[in-house]
């Protein structure tokens, strides 16, 4: 009898939770919103390219973490697109993520926790020479030595490359509102003459701003400067034979430490132009997760 109550109370109680869910519209959204994000998210996690070394990382993440995750790989361009519509939608999704990024300022984000270190730690984007640079277009080769800039200045023209804007007018526009710092980046430096300067770079949104930014200087400081748009193999393969003059796209120490690796000896780091860059697994804040780990749950 009492059980009989009980079965019938259930039922009841049953009713009113399923009734509640039409109540929030569609039934089968609103039952993948309680599932696990794993479940939710296809055990997948949105990845850039599979030559870049967040992908790599995040690959190595998965290992140590344990997890029962794909790194999904696709472009920069395809990776946001997947966080516009998660956004839209309040849906979980990991990015394979990078700082500086405009992604940053215009969503609300966070970065998981972590503990073991698969991501490594604070990141400085170096610019790399091609051996005989320095003897052959000594100018070009200082005002590369000389390049330097800061997180923000990255993001601001990453932020209105993003909004739709051509990549060079931006960055032309950004070099006249910096004279400042650009003068400081061509001090000492003599007119190029017409000489070719070739640089590659890779379409992540960091280096599509620096890259254009620095090509459009040297432009100005009278070089011919020819944009190479390549994968990451093939960039740092490009600066180690000599096809190109140099890249300003070495995320160093951790996540280009391969690359580097690779080309000990065949290429000449002349430093930072940008300290303080990070990589990891990029979250909407929405999500109840702080840490890596939490995505074994
Ligand atoms: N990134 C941006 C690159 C380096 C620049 C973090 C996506 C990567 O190799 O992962």
């Amino acid at each position: 009898m009492i059980k009989n109550n009980i079965k019938k109370l259930s039922v009841i109680a049953l009713s009113l939770v399923a009734l509640s869910f039409v109540g929030c519209g569609n039934k089968s959204e609103a039952k993948k919103a309680d599932e696990p994000y794993g479940k939710q998210m296809n055990y997948k996690i949105t990845g850039i390219d599979a030559g870049s070394g967040v992908v790599q990382a995040s690959e190595k993440a998965v290992k140590d973490y344990k997890l029962d995750y794909n790194v999904q790989t696709s472009s920069g361009a395809a990776m946001t697109q997947a966080l516009s519509d998660a956004i839209k939608k309040k849906e979980p999704i990991v990015l394979t993520g990078w700082s500086p990024h405009w992604m940053f300022s215009k969503y609300d984000l966070k970065y998981l926790k972590d503990p073991k270190k698969s991501f490594g730690g604070a990141e400085h984007i170096d610019t790399i020479a091609r051996k005989g640079l320095k003897k052959d277009l000594p100018d070009a080769y200082k005002a590369l030595d000389q390049f330097h800039w800061t997180p923000k200045d990255s993001e601001a023209v990453m932020l209105k490359i993003n909004a739709g804007g051509d990549a060079k007018k931006i960055a032309r526009q950004w070099i006249t509102d910096n004279k400042a710092t650009v003068s400081k980046w061509t001090e000492g430096t003599k007119k190029g003459n017409g000489k070719e300067v070739k640089l590659a770079y890779v379409s992540w949104d960091t280096e599509i701003a620096s890259t254009n930014v620095i090509g459009l200087v040297l432009e100005d400081m009278g070089y011919k400067v020819k944009l190479t748009q390549v994968d990451a193999g093939p960039m740092w393969a490009a600066v180690a034979s000599g096809d190109s003059d140099a890249i300003v796209s070495a995320w160093l120490p951790g996540t280009h430490a391969k690359y580097m690796a690779d080309y000990k000896g065949k290429v000449e780091d002349l430093g930072p132009n940008l300290e303080g860059a990070k990589i990891g697994l990029v979250v909407p804040s929405y999500m109840k997760i702080d840490s890596i780990e939490d995505l074994a749950k």
